[in-house]
């Protein structure tokens, strides 16, 4: 597709309300155990900051996104669904949903497929990419919550916009990396700065 613009966009954290999903499971599991707001996470993954409070938290905060319905329950981010239709409609974009699936594969991957199904629709299951290591996959732009996203290749082809999301809102980013602070914010000027004139 000579011309096109390859876009990635992760979905936990990006298109899927993973944060949010998490707390609200983890509260109505475990009620009389302490959890971490949302205004309070830091670092990218949950697991180990609840084991900074207690060893044994680490463990069923592990269980909850090893449940079964985790990943379909979760709620669609703010815009989300709507930007992602919009984009795979522009000209000359390709659209791909790349995300990371949970080891623990009993529920995690057919779970996506039936969360993008639900929400974007049966077209977009075409667009799907699987993977634990994002750097061996081609594109322009890869639009992710982590801020540290590293693999087997050492020079990947896209450029990492970092999606801001409640644990890495603190951060400081350094030139020239690039934020998108929600779906509200200009998704399309990214898109075009990366475009051939
Ligand atoms: P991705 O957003 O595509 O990089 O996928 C990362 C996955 O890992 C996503 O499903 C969220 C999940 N995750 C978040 N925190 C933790 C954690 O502490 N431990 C593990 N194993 N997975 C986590």
């Amino acid at each position: 597709r000579r011309g096109h613009l390859r876009v990635l966009v992760d979905m936990d954290g990006v298109l899927a309300d993973f944060e949010g999903g998490f707390l609200k499971k983890f509260r109505a599991t475990y009620p009389d155990k302490p959890y971490i707001s949302l205004e309070d996470r830091r670092g990218f993954w949950v697991s180990e900051q609840y084991g900074q409070l207690d060893p044994e938290l680490s463990v069923k905060a592990i269980s909850i996104w090893e449940s079964k319905n985790f990943f379909v329950d979760l709620d669609p981010l703010p815009g989300a669904v709507e930007a992602v239709k919009q984009m795979a409609n522009l000209e000359e974009t390709d659209l791909f949903i790349c995300t990371s699936p949970i080891k623990k594969y009993r529920y995690c991957p057919y779970e996506k497929y039936a969360w993008v199904e639900k929400h974007l629709g049966q077209e977009f299951l075409e667009q799907i990419v699987l993977t634990r290591d994002k750097t061996v996959v081609s594109g322009d732009l890869l639009i992710d919550d982590r801020p540290d996203i590293i693999g087997a290749e050492r020079s990947p082809s896209w450029e990492h916009i970092l999606f801001t999301a409640c644990h890495n809102k603190h951060l400081e980013l350094f030139p020239p990396h690039r934020r998108l602070h929600s779906w509200a914010d200009d998704w399309k000027a990214i898109l075009d700065s990366k475009r051939i004139l």
